[in-house]
């Protein structure tokens, strides 16, 4: 891949790592919020000692079931950490997890760098303000809202839809304004996806490349991990790991996880491995 986010250029197959940072505060008391936002600005120095390449910055959570947040509470909870970052000097590119044009348009305003959708740019406004700011996407693959989506896991062949619907984001983002060589793809694992989808996305991740984007992959503590082994949320590190090696080895560049400094071990490991079999330059 070859992407400038924000300062940084991203530049040949990685791995890179976008480690997650959750402004979710705990308390609507504005006691509660700054605690909320100090403890995500903490979050993301941390997540940058530990060798994240970028961090990942949201306010509403996603999961199934979620109940939705409205955009001016998640720009309460959103902007406040990325001007509190940028006025530190934080060295890395910030990403902000949004799926609303109000939202991203803060943020880019207050200094993230890059807007990851969810939702593929379904809010025109969105793609507007990632155009207007020159800012790159992160187009996710995803059916319908957290309250349905899990009824619109219905799919012949998993990999071509999610592959045929990735270009219709593709075609949003370019009526938007935006490049397409502003653009990253997400298959978006666990959304609107069993957990036998899941793998089998996994598996087959390698086939997204003829898109001709840079890919990344959010596997990490997602539910396919639980139902494959049983493992509670907070203990779904190695099965992540796993994930994290298959994709480093079928040529995803990204990595969107919680524990990066795991996965950058990892991810190092698996990129080694693929270097080997195929040297940079024989690809
Ligand atoms: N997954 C979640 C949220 N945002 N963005 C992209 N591009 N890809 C993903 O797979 C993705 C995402 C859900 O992550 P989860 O760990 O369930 O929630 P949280 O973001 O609150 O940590």
């Amino acid at each position: 891949m070859r992407l400038k986010i924000g300062a940084r250029l991203f530049d040949g197959p990685g791995p890179f790592l976008m480690g997650v940072v959750n402004a979710t505060p705990d308390s609507f008391s504005d006691g509660g919020r700054f605690l909320a936002a100090d403890a995500a600005v903490e979050r993301a120095l941390r997540l940058a000692d530990e060798g994240a390449d970028l961090v990942d910055l949201g306010g509403e959570s996603t999961r199934p079931g979620a109940p939705p947040v409205p955009a001016d509470e998640e720009i309460r909870r959103v902007v406040p950490v990325v001007e509190r970052l940028r006025a530190r000097g934080f060295p890395l590119p910030i990403s902000v997890d949004t799926s609303k044009g109000a939202v991203a348009r803060a943020a880019l305003a207050a200094g993230a760098d890059l807007v990851n959708d969810v939702t593929g740019i379904r809010d025109p406004d969105l793609g507007r303000a990632a155009a207007e700011a020159r800012a790159p996407v992160v187009l996710m693959h995803g059916r319908g809202t957290p309250a349905d989506m899990a009824s619109r896991a219905v799919y012949g062949d998993v990999v071509a839809e999610v592959a045929a619907e990735l270009s219709e984001a593709l075609a949003r983002a370019a009526a938007a304004g935006i490049p397409a060589d502003a653009t990253i793809l997400d298959p978006g694992i666990g959304f609107a996806k069993t957990a036998e989808q899941s793998v089998l996305v996994l598996a087959r991740v390698g086939e997204l490349r003829r898109l001709g984007r840079p890919l990344l992959v959010g596997p990490s503590r997602k539910s396919f991990i639980g139902k494959l082994t049983g493992a509670p949320v907070e203990d779904r590190l190695a099965g992540t790991l796993a994930a994290v090696v298959q994709c480093v080895l079928a040529g995803v560049e990204l990595l969107r996880v919680h524990d990066v400094a795991a996965a950058r071990q990892a991810a190092l490991v698996a990129a080694a491995i693929r270097d080997a079999a195929a040297p940079p330059g024989s690809r």
